[in-house]
């Protein structure tokens, strides 16, 4: 108080002495000074903000309170320095509480299972009135079982790129499987920002990496947008080795059967890794741009990493696939084959680590980080010229398909 009123004191004399001289004008403008410095330290304080940059180039404050304000301005996406050691203290590092005494590890064998399921979409998009699950989610995306200590923490980690509509059906369809499977889970759709083009490997590295910041997660599930799980006895758990969660899909039809895969060694999809596990294979090659290419580089990562991917039985990961378009920014990658048959040079030299502590460190930067209702949202931003630079040398010779 008396610091305040000594302050006030002064800045009365100061001005007294401003008017005196006749200097009104800049007594004017000093003061207007300081209302503003005030007012905008006022707005930061009650704020208590994340900020956040929409894919409309609108900037959106999420206050605490959960209600959003929105800013338009225009949004360029210039690929610019940063890393996650900028981002380390914005990442709250929250754990949902529980009362750990009193409550069983949740069965091995979740008892509210169905087995197949059959899916509608529409009733997937007209379920946010009617839909328990739902009403269950912690912002964010979050869930954890009230009743039962979760056998598993899952950060689900969603790469895309102007999917909003699959992302909106994938995201209530998870929640209502995910919590009959009793996991504790976190949803992270990650998107990365135009011009470049799409890098799903990209995008999977720097999720696992900001959900480790943001969660205390035992496994992480790299999933695609438009894959809708259709055995609820898929559980979304990690094992003793990497798991491909996908045994056949509507989109690969074989012969009599409904749910194929387009060859034995596709490890697409639906993966999921623990930490360890995606540590050791060091995480997807960051080089493959536009589409195709780094899924069956990850699965050369595994193998040289002593590991093997294993699947579920044949029956439980069938997957419904959304049908879609090609992507205008995500046409298929001429190059690919080239630069698959480099993997195995690639794999130590960039990765995860790529974003860690590697001489080859890749720059990126994180333009938005917003927990939305269903899902954590965020955009990153990269520059392609400067990563195919970067490992120039490690791209494989052109390769005549
Ligand atoms: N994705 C987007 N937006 C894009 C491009 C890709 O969201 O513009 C994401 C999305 O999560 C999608 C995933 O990347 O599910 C895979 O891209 P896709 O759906 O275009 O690929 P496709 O349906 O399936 O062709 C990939 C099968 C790979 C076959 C084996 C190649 N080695
Ligand atoms: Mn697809």
């Amino acid at each position: 108080m008396e610091l305040a009123y000594s302050w006030t004191m002064e800045i009365v004399s100061c001005s007294k002495y401003l008017c005196s001289s006749k200097s009104l004008p800049i007594a004017f403008l000093i003061l207007t000074c300081i209302a503003v410095s005030i007012y905008s330290m006022v707005l930061w304080r009650s704020a208590n903000v994340d900020h956040s940059v929409n894919t409309h180039g609108n900037l959106s404050l999420l206050l605490k309170s959960g209600e959003k304000r929105f800013y338009n301005f225009s949004h360029t996406v210039s690929p610019v320095n940063s890393s996650l050691d900028d981002m380390a203290d914005l990442v709250p590092r929250k754990k949902i509480n529980r009362n750990k005494i009193s409550l069983e590890p949740c069965p091995i064998a979740p008892p509210g299972l169905v087995g197949k399921l059959t899916i509608n979409v529409q009733n997937i998009i007209k379920s946010v009135t009617n839909d328990d699950s739902l009403k269950r989610v912690v912002y964010g995306g979050r869930y954890s079982p009230e009743d039962c200590i979760p056998r598993e923490r899952t950060a689900v980690i969603i790469p895309y790129r102007d999917r909003e509509d699959h992302l909106d059906i994938l995201t209530r369809h998870l929640h209502n499987i995910l919590q009959r499977q009793q996991l504790e889970y976190q949803i992270f759709a990650i998107e990365m920002a135009l011009p470049t083009q799409f890098n799903r490997g990209i995008l999977a590295n720097i999720g696992v990496l900001i959900a480790k910041e943001t969660g205390d997660f035992s496994c992480f599930i790299i999933h695609d947008v438009d894959a809708l799980m259709m055995n609820d006895k898929n559980l979304y758990r990690c094992g003793s080795q990497p798991r491909h969660l996908v045994t056949g899909s509507t989109k690969y039809r074989s012969g009599n059967n409904e749910y194929g895969l387009p060859y034995d060694s596709y490890m697409s999809g639906v993966i999921a890794l623990t930490d360890s596990q995606y540590t050791k294979a060091n995480g997807f090659s960051n080089v493959y741009f536009g589409w195709g290419g780094e899924d069956d580089d990850f699965n050369i990562r595994v193998q040289r990493a002593n590991m093997k991917f294993e699947r579920p039985e044949k029956d439980i990961g069938i997957y419904l696939a959304i049908p879609h378009d090609t992507d205008s920014t995500n046409q298929k990658n001429p190059a690919r084959f080239g630069i698959l048959d480099a993997a195995a040079g690639r794999q130590w030299i960039e990765g995860v680590n790529s974003f860690i502590n590697n001489q080859l460190k890749i720059k990126y930067k994180r333009y938005a980080l917003e927990y939305r209702k269903y899902y954590t949202w965020l955009l990153i931003g990269i520059n392609e010229a400067a990563i195919n630079k970067q490992y120039e040398k490690y791209l494989g010779e052109p390769f005549a398909a």
